[in-house]
């Protein structure tokens, strides 16, 4: 059956520069080294940006969702691993290999500061670290437990003795305060053009917003934040008619390069209207409180973040629950990446909190290949079909 023709589509010209950014964003990033600035990567919502700008050093995403780098990768690592970790180790392999250079910046980067989350990235941290010097934050796995915050908080200090020690630079309160407001700033953007998602007729498609949320810890935030701003602006005045089934997408980040779903949901004619999820509303949701000490409120918000690496999750839950209302979502696709036990298996209570809920889910578990598109879509359809 032939994709949907959609009716009614509008053009966003402020999209563009999220689309094209990539080559301008690789000259900057070229151009800050030779500065003297200190290149910064990370692979997870844990590691506070803030912190990073703060001692003056600019930060780039290494999360790969493109499948050219698995093959490299699977040199070192495991076939049966998540692709998310196989594509982001193999894009550093591929550096250092000269192989493609299609990722430069994977190249360009001084130190990458870590996560202890799931266990595949933690056992590839100890790879990449004989590649790229790898600082490794560790987590509260159970983020509810008495000690929890002031566990992470320590870890935050810590990470902010590495960063002063990478860039020789103090991070002062002022400076982290300024970088908390900013961000803040960013988060309420998102919020307002979520707003606008919640309508009746969503101006913004879901496969546009991923494009611009992939974006928003690889650009430089003030250049994300600008752009966010104009695309606000032209949200404001469009609107789409004809839209079909409301979807919420939840589970697993969609890395750059990574749109497999999204894409094959929209064009057999459903309406992407929110993600659960780390290209989501996961990445900006909580404001840091800017009343408080700065450590202690960066630690408070992150720490809220409801990956499936935590222990009970049952914020993530909730959280789906409340989305799934206040964006009248018809039904859910439940995304995962092979191999991603802590979104696989928290599925099931997810499932049954949307049953009791009535809200229909579809539950896809695929890779970066493109060998089950056809079969992902004839579930697509059939679920659709249900809905409408
Ligand atoms: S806060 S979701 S960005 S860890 S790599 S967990 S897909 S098996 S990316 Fe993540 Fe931070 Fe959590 Fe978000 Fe699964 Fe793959 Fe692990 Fe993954």
């Amino acid at each position: 059956m032939n994709d949907k023709i959609v009716e009614n589509d509008i053009f966003l010209k402020s999209l563009d520069f999220f689309k094209d950014a990539f080559p301008g964003r690789i000259n900057q990033i070229l151009k800050s080294k030779e500065e003297g600035k200190k290149i910064v990567g990370t692979l997870c919502l844990y590691v506070p940006d803030e912190l990073i700008y703060a001692c003056g050093a600019d930060r780039v995403i290494l999360c790969g969702g493109r499948s050219a780098p698995i093959e490299a990768a699977e040199e070192y690592l495991p076939r049966n691993l998540c692709p998310l970790i196989k594509s982001s180790f193999g894009s550093v392999i591929d550096q250092k290999c000269s192989k493609t250079k299609s990722c430069p910046h994977f190249g360009l980067v001084d130190l990458i500061v870590a996560e202890a989350t799931c266990d595949g990235k933690k056992k590839m941290y100890e790879l990449l670290n004989q590649y790229i010097p790898t600082h490794v934050m560790d987590l509260p796995q159970k983020p509810e437990n008495q000690n929890a915050l002031e566990y992470y908080i320590k870890e935050l200090e810590s990470l902010k003795d590495v960063l002063e020690k990478l860039t020789g630079n103090k991070i002062t309160e002022a400076q982290l305060k300024n970088e908390i407001k900013s961000a803040n700033k960013t988060r309420k953007l998102l919020h307002a053009i979520y707003e606008l998602r919640k309508k009746d007729s969503p101006p913004i498609r879901g496969t546009e917003m991923l494009k611009v949320l992939q974006q928003m810890h690889f650009l430089s935030p003030d250049e994300f934040r600008k752009n966010l701003v104009l695309l606000l602006d032209e949200l404001k005045v469009k609107k789409r008619e004809n839209i079909g089934p409301r979807i919420m997408i939840s589970g697993c980040p969609m890395a750059s390069g990574n749109t497999k779903v999204p894409e094959i949901i929209e064009k057999r004619g459903g309406m992407i209207v929110v993600e659960e999820s780390c290209t989501g509303t996961r990445a900006f949701w909580d404001l840091v409180d800017e009343t408080k000490e700065p450590m202690r409120a960066l630690a408070e918000r992150y720490l809220k973040i409801p990956c499936a690496c935590m222990y009970p999750n049952n914020r993530r839950i909730d959280q789906i629950l409340k989305l799934a209302g206040d964006f009248n979502v018809g039904g859910v696709v439940y995304y995962t990446l092979q191999f991603c036990h802590g979104y696989n298996i928290e599925k099931y209570r997810v499932a049954e909190a949307l049953k009791k809920a009535g809200i229909p889910l579809l539950s896809i578990e695929t890779d970066y290949s493109a060998a089950d598109t056809e079969q992902i879509k004839t579930r697509v359809d059939a679920f659709l079909e249900m809905l409408e």
